[in-house]
């Protein structure tokens, strides 16, 4: 019996547009291709010849030593990442170019170029030394999406000192939890920030978390809201005081390779998180790579990445990555939807930016804010869209293409994840023609597949687990201070393979489908059906802008599919809607993946990095109540509301 069962039927395919093909650096299929083969053929030759884009203050003795499930890449090398995103660009032309463009939620803006982005790096840097911080130590970031966010990340970097970086939206508890385990020597946070149309505190949650910690020695606060806060004496110092009287520079610390440069928590459905581990010289060396192939990012570009730095993606594509090919990259501290839903396409137009890297979460919010909001704004200094967090359906896909990209910019799915460190199964935009929902094909050097539990590959359009089958210079390390978790979790499924939960398909042109989590997986009358295809089935209604799909007990079909559908304006929810749904679905995909329930609802619950957290869904449709884990809930109104609803019948 097949892992998962696919049911999806085809759609059409864009070919990459000419001038991608004639001006990116990978141009046309065949040079895609031959970079497989080359890759394919000569592994280490191909990331080291990757690597050796990357400044070294020794080069490495061997490119990868491997001990499965534990790799070292570069191994003897030295290099340093913010000498790499900074001190490199400054004998260049892009000395006086802007490397960070910011605007806060208020409206506020400033602009660092690459020689003021080092100035600020080297002070701060020398700033946490003045704190004793140094080559070795963990430090916290609980922070607002502000420059000096960055600065600190490159900050630690530059000394050695490995960050952890919370986001801003976590509680004082699950920051506590995290600062523990990682045994962080300081934090770093400000008074707070703006997030729609109000300041939300951060310092407060800082405090509320210390007590009782070991670790801690130092916060550092950022004034950025102004608020009044609680500073104690001999522990809490003032960013700007800190910084005051420091030298203007700052030597970058050559590190070895391996050393750690970051740890990002990211919370399993059960137990405590874990603390996914990345390193120095592998790590950048394929966030940069595929800045340069996936992004086609070139010196006359303005990229931006709405992503926050609390998540892997804020680290590998708005800070390590851009800056590392010396890009202008834009961040941004607030919602989309402040003052109203226009606010991106408004610093879209604003900034001119050309490439555009979002999730499908906040696509389908634009979708159901109407097309007016986008209407409104030219979007015609776009030229490349990307999406990346959750498998984005056709039709979001299709709307993102006619509404933002004006047909006229290729989109990149990109697939990845924390643990992967970078983008790993991509469309390289001027080589790859791309299918609406599909993440394509593997990157150059990366070995993925789909098998099933034996580790065999399955045939074309069968589902399985996605996997990934040599080491890959982004991967991560190690869970922090525990290898054998590390193991058990992404490395005992299958033999010497890396698998981490997605299950997936291939289609006869060999392009993958993520099809959802396995853990997610519903198993009707014996058909185990992926939650991604029932959920596009539902979205490709004219009416439907987000679908959650679960699966609840059934004594009959072991378990029935529950759909939870949020409507677009306009649309009226009622049981005779439903009905037609149902019939909807039937007519997509089949029979077989028509929902025993509809439950409309205005908002679906999510993490705060907007994937859909249907373990919640199923707890309510199973047992009416949620009893699981709630920490990265990012709405816990749309919960209660879901419950009542469920209450009331
Ligand atoms: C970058 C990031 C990882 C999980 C991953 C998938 C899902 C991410 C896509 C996707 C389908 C995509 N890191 N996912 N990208 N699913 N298509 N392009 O999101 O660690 O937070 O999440 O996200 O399930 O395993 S993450």
């Amino acid at each position: 019996m097949s892992e998962i069962e696919s049911l999806q039927k085809d759609v059409p395919s864009f070919d990459p547009p000419e001038e991608f093909v004639a001006g990116s650096a990978v141009s046309g299929r065949a040079a895609y291709d031959e970079l497989c083969q080359r890759a394919a053929a000569d592994p280490e030759g191909f990331w080291a010849w990757q690597a050796e884009r990357l400044h070294w203050f020794r080069k490495w003795d061997k490119v990868l030593k491997w001990t499965p499930p534990f790799a070292q890449w570069f191994v003897g090398g030295q290099t340093n990442v913010a000498y790499n995103c900074l001190d490199r660009h400054l004998t260049t032309s892009r000395k006086d170019k802007a490397a960070i463009i910011w605007e806060g939620e208020p409206g506020d803006q400033r602009v660092y170029t690459y020689a003021m982005l080092h100035l600020e790096v080297c002070r701060f840097a020398n700033g946490l030394k003045k704190l004793g911080i140094g080559r070795g130590d963990r430090v916290g970031l609980y922070m607002p999406m502000v420059p000096e966010a960055a600065i600190a990340m490159l900050a630690c970097a530059r000394i050695g000192a490995t960050h952890s970086v919370v986001f801003g939206g976590f509680s004082a508890d699950a920051l506590r939890e995290r600062m523990n385990d990682a045994k962080a020597k300081a934090i770093i946070t400000a008074d707070g920030g703006y997030r729609k149309g109000k300041p939300f505190p951060l310092k407060a949650q800082v405090d509320a978390s210390l007590e009782g910690s070991t670790t801690v020695e130092s916060v550092i606060v950022l004034r950025r809201t102004n608020e009044a806060v609680d500073m104690v004496a001999g522990r809490d110092h003032d960013w700007d005081d800190l910084v005051a009287g420091v030298s203007d520079y700052c030597p970058a610390e050559p590190l070895d390779s391996e050393h750690p440069l970051f740890i990002l928590y990211t919370s399993g459905s059960t137990g405590k998180p874990k603390g996914v581990l990345h390193t120095t010289g592998g790590y950048l060396t394929q966030a940069s790579m595929t800045c340069r192939w996936v992004f086609d990012l070139k010196d006359t570009d303005t990229y931006w990445c709405t992503a926050d730095v609390g998540w892997v993606t804020g680290h590998s594509y708005v800070v390590f990555g851009p800056l590392a090919v010396g890009a202008t990259t834009v961040m941004y501290e607030g919602v989309p939807n402040y003052p109203d839903a226009g606010r991106f396409w408004d610093i879209v137009d604003r900034h001119r930016v050309t490439i555009f890297y979002t999730a499908p979460t906040a696509i389908r919010a634009f979708m159901k804010w109407g097309d007016e909001w986008p209407a409104k704004h030219k979007l015609d200094s776009l030229r490349l869209l990307g999406t990346v967090g959750e498998p984005i359906n056709p039709e979001a896909w299709l709307w993102y293409h006619r509404m933002i990209g004006h047909e006229r910019c290729p989109i990149v799915d990109t697939w990845w994840q924390t643990e992967t460190g970078g983008i790993m199964i991509s469309p390289l935009p001027g080589a790859v023609a791309t299918k609406p929902g599909s993440a394509t094909l593997p990157l150059p050097g990366i070995d993925a597949a789909v098998v099933d539990r034996d580790g065999n590959e399955v045939g074309a359009d069968e589902g399985g687990l996605l996997v990934i089958r040599k080491p890959w210079p982004g991967m991560l390390r190690t869970l922090w201070g525990d290898d054998e978790r590390y193991r058990s979790t992404y490395w005992s499924d299958i033999e010497n393979t890396y698998f981490a939960g997605d299950g997936a398909r291939r289609d006869a042109d060999g392009y993958f489908w993520i099809m959802g989590r396995v853990d997610d997986v519903v198993n009707v009358s014996g058909h185990r059906l992926g939650t991604a295809e029932v959920e596009s089935a539902l979205v490709s209604h004219p009416a439907v802008v987000e679908a959650a799909v679960i699966g609840r007990p059934d004594d009959l079909t072991g378990q029935a599919l529950v759909a939870f559908v949020t409507l677009g304006p306009g649309f009226e929810s009622g049981p005779e809607f439903g009905q037609e749904l149902c019939a909807h679905v039937t007519k997509e995909i089949g029979a077989i993946a028509k929902p025993a329930e509809i439950r409309f609802t205005d908002a679906l619950p999510k993490t705060r990095s907007g994937k859909i957290m249907r373990r919640l869904l199923r707890e309510i449709a199973t047992s009416r109540t949620v009893k699981g884990d709630t920490t990265t809930l990012e709405d816990q109104a749309a919960l209660d509301s879901l419950a009542k609803q469920y209450d009331d019948g």
